[in-house]
């Protein structure tokens, strides 16, 4: 179990305690050509507090944090935590529609956003109901009318103090989808985010100072936050960040800023593998020590590949938004990886298997629900009827099915729901189904998962047409660009297929199991 005094700060651990123990002139954030120190990012992080507090931001407010794989973004979060505020970073690829959703149901009381992303934040402020400060990073010479991030931070004190919270207090909030297509907040403490460090990356990865951990998952996506913010802020390390990283990019920073621990998602490994099967001789890839993957199963044939041509093991693991990290893992002192499993839970957590409809605790060998236990669990920001579900006598679940083995490794078999997993996002096909309905054309539509090769599943839409109109590519195109353009673009399908009529039980539903049986033999 892990232990933290009634007070305790997330920013003050993973930044002011460094300086004070003497680490601030270590790297804390490599980004380009840039190297911020930790006493550097500690006094960013200060002017930046006290900005938000001279504009009137307190304790426990919900700051929208919306940025590319930036050190403001790093910056505005501890900023926020700093003075008792919950970071709540977005997906920079949300729409108005969804953030107008998101950011009222926080009750968010300010918006720092990168100024290449403004124009959805601006196309959504005239519903943000409780919105009172816009602060814009202005790097693109974009036309804006809010405060100005730079004049504000250099305007501001120096100096400041950690709020004393305390170990339960909110400090983060993340959005994630559900099936229903309305998203659901997240919310974790100061003691949860410092837990995630001193379980997972503490055990499985056993981080030093030495390490520069780096990678392209979206730090608003929670994954991305542990790995690129707490991970490395947490052990005195040193963190890499790139904005939206190709392939390349992300080589390029192994090779630049000395990566160690190298962080993505399934999708990603294979593109390095791809674009640059010969890497190691292109790029001085020589620093990497371990990989760390989630979002989505690492098949066996990723792993071996990547070892073979990188030299490094990649640890599988799963986690989810609510639970905040990884759960269930690989590790990296492990003396042999089992590459068809998941792994064993992590240290400080507890799992076991249960059956579905009664609840039961199954025996090894049986699949059914994961059940989990340990120091972060399923908590929604006021969504009392779907808290009632995920979690269950002090068990959170997160709705996967796994089978544990006699060796008490667990083995991933599918999700429970209709959350379609592509490429590490999560997209719920209802949300996808009812904006695919919008276009003209199309009668009904079934949206589901198919499985693919590199992206794990793409979206699918089944489509019945209205009378009168034709299946052709133009409409594909037509349907393809009304949900890009409605929705963040990954959500778009992939796939559309024209049907005369979609499978329906006898009650009238849409029997998307059939459908995504079908897409499996
Ligand atoms: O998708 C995952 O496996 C994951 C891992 C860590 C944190 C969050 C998520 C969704």
């Amino acid at each position: 179990e892990v232990h933290y005094p009634k007070h305790v700060n997330v920013a003050d651990e993973l930044v002011d305690r460094h300086v004070r123990e003497g680490r601030g002139d270590n790297v804390a954030i490599y980004f380009e050509d840039e190297e911020i120190t930790y006493a550097d990012l500690q006094e960013r992080v200060n002017r930046m507090g006290n900005a938000l507090r001279d504009l009137g931001i307190e304790a426990g407010d919900r700051v929208v944090v919306r940025f590319p794989n930036r050190p403001e973004a790093v910056v505005t979060c501890l900023a926020v935590q700093k003075i008792g505020g919950v970071a709540l970073p977005s997906m920079k690829l949300l729409r108005a529609k969804e953030l107008d959703y998101i950011i009222n149901n926080a009750e968010a009381k300010a918006v720092v956003v990168y100024d290449d992303l403004v124009d959805e934040i601006d196309k959504a402020l005239p519903d943000l109901e409780t919105v009172e400060n816009v602060i814009v990073a202005e790097r693109n010479d974009v036309d804006h009318d809010h405060h100005s991030y730079d004049e504000l931070v250099e305007a501001a004190d120096s100096e400041l103090e950690a709020y004393e919270t305390e170990r339960d207090d909110l400090a983060l909030m993340l959005y994630t989808s559900g099936t229903t297509g309305r998203p659901k907040g997240a919310i974790h403490t100061h003691r949860q985010i410092l837990a995630t460090a001193d379980t997972y990356a503490r055990y499985c990865l056993e981080p030093t100072e030495d390490d520069v951990f780096g990678g392209n998952p979206p730090l608003p996506f929670a994954y991305g936050y542990g790995d690129l913010v707490t991970f490395p802020l947490r052990f005195g390390a040193s963190t890499s960040l790139v904005e939206d990283a190709s392939p390349a990019d992300l080589l390029e920073a192994i090779e630049n800023h000395g990566i160690t621990v190298l962080c993505s998602i399934p999708t990603a490994f294979n593109q390095i593998l791809s674009q640059h099967p010969d890497g190691p001789e292109e790029y001085d890839v020589s620093s990497l020590r371990v990989g760390m993957s989630a979002g989505e199963p690492l098949t066996p044939n990723t792993f071996e590949n990547f070892e073979e041509a990188y030299g490094i093991d990649l640890l599988d693991g799963i986690g989810t938004t609510e639970m905040l990290h990884i759960f269930i893992s690989h590790r990296h002192d492990d003396e042999e990886i089992d590459p068809t499993a998941t792994g064993f839970p992590v240290p400080g957590y507890e799992a076991k298997i249960i059956d579905p409809d009664t609840g039961e605790e199954l025996e090894r060998g049986e699949s059914g629900l994961l059940a989990v236990r340990g120091p972060t669990g399923i908590e929604y920001w006021d969504r009392p009827e779907k808290q009632a579900d995920a979690v269950e006598d002090g068990w959170s679940i997160p709705g996967d099915i796994f089978v544990m083995r006699e060796d008490g490794r667990l083995e991933y078999k599918s999700r429970r729901d209709d959350l379609i997993i592509s490429s590490g996002y999560n997209i719920p096909g209802p949300e996808v189904e009812a904006v695919v309905e919008e276009h003209e054309a199309v009668s009904e539509v079934a949206v589901v998962g198919s499985p693919h090769e590199e992206r794990g599943e793409i979206v699918k839409a089944f489509v019945v047409l209205e009378e009168g109109h034709e299946g052709s590519d133009d409409l594909v195109d037509e349907i393809q660009n009304h949900v890009k353009n409605t929705l963040a673009p990954y959500k778009y399908p992939r796939d559309v297929e024209f049907c005369q009529s979609l499978p329906r039980t006898e009650t009238g539903k849409i029997r998307r199991t059939e459908l995504r049986d079908q897409e499996r033999e």
